[in-house]
């Protein structure tokens, strides 16, 4: 299928007052500590939130993080495409649709289809019509509502994982031109849903990054009262 026609088939689900979120951004782009404020704020405005990760959050999804995070053989990157997709139908089908069918439900996704875009289209060169095509099934065509992409460079996420000095993970072990397509592809990835995705500047400080993040909240949270009450 044509770019063009396969953009169209993506859309966020439907259930009134609930509303999905994302968090993109590369490795040490400050998504997990972003997404503790917001759900500490959404909380305080009484919204049910519900953090969900990728790969995982089921059982079937944490076995495959495990497997792929884990892996000492290099994964071909139409495998690690297949095993992402997964891992998301199945997160979907078994958390997602039921949780946000409870009105009022905010689940935020820490990584969703951008990072298959970035990592699988760009980075390990499948190209996104390839990773858009896996996805054209339902639930896969099952988008967030709004996005954020912490943008940062690839030189500052390498500093962050330096500071955290944890054991490297399967993607943690490529070098800076991986890292520098990554970029690439995220940036590709904001062009092609530019209504969805919202770039914020991960470079500054945390409390500046969720400054950012939570005026945009408040619109979105603004809108869905002015849509009730009409
Ligand atoms: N992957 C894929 O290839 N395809 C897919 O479709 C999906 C995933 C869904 C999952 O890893 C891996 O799977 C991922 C992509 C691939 N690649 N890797 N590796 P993960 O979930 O284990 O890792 P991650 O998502 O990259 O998490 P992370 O490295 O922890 O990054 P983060 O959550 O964005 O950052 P953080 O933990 O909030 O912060 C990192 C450090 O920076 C920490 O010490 C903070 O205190 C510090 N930090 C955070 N914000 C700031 C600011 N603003 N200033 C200064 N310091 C900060």
């Amino acid at each position: 299928m044509k770019m063009t026609e396969l953009i169209k088939k993506f859309r966020p689900p439907a259930f009134p007052g609930s509303y999905i979120l994302s968090l993109e951004g590369i490795e040490g782009a400050g998504k997990s500590t972003q997404i503790v404020k917001c759900k500490e704020y959404l909380e305080s405005l009484d919204f049910r939130v519900l953090v969900l990760r990728e790969p995982g959050g089921t059982s079937f999804g944490e076995k495959l993080r495990q497997a792929i995070l884990s892996s000492s053989a290099e994964i071909h990157p139409v495998a690690e495409l297949h095993l992402f997709a997964a891992s998301r139908a199945q997160l979907l089908t078994e958390v997602t649709l039921k949780e946000l069918a409870v009105p009022n439900t905010i689940i935020i996704y820490d990584r969703y289809l951008d990072s298959t875009l970035a990592y699988q289209g760009e980075a390990r060169g499948l190209g996104f019509e390839t990773i858009l095509n896996c996805h054209s099934s339902f639930p896969l065509t099952l988008v967030p509502h709004l996005t954020f992409y912490l943008d940062i460079p690839a030189s500052l996420s390498q500093e962050r994982q330096k500071l955290r000095n944890s054991p490297k993970d399967y993607f943690e072990k490529q070098g800076a031109e991986f890292y520098q397509n990554l970029v690439a592809g995220y940036n590709k990835a904001c062009e092609l849903f530019p209504n969805r995705i919202v770039r914020i500047n991960g470079s500054q400080n945390e409390e500046g990054v969720f400054e950012e993040i939570k005026s945009i909240l408040e619109n979105l949270i603004k809108q869905k009262y002015e849509t009730t009450e009409n």
